[in-house]
């Protein structure tokens, strides 16, 4: 016999987490040839630093050997890494920059 009450519906969520996307390092590697300026114009026209700023990074790649120009999304990071190395090209200057994991 049916009391009327019926049964209460059941509504189960299934909670869905928005992953945030991993963030790479875009790291300039010293070298012999390239000019400081060139790093500096370089770190000033990509990476939105002042002349202040990219002085320091280019002077701690300069010493260190390695440094970090900014942390950004994967297509980002490729995109800086691309533009980096085409301008040194097409100016011959053998400036390098790779993208690492964050
Ligand atoms: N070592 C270079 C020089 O003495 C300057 C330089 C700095 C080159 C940073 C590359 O990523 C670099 N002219």
């Amino acid at each position: 016999p049916d009391d009327g009450r019926g049964s209460p519906d059941v509504v189960l969520k299934t909670r869905t987490r928005t992953q945030k996307p991993s963030m790479y390092k875009v790291l300039m590697l010293n070298d012999d040839y390239t000019p400081m300026e060139f790093v500096v114009q370089v770190l000033q026209q990509f990476f939105n630093m002042d002349q202040e700023q990219a002085t320091q990074i280019m002077l701690h790649v300069h010493t260190k050997g390695v440094g970090v120009c900014g942390v950004f999304t994967y297509e980002v990071a490729e995109t800086k890494v691309n533009q980096v190395m085409s301008l040194a090209r097409q100016h011959q200057h053998p400036l390098q920059c790779t993208i690492e994991k964050a």
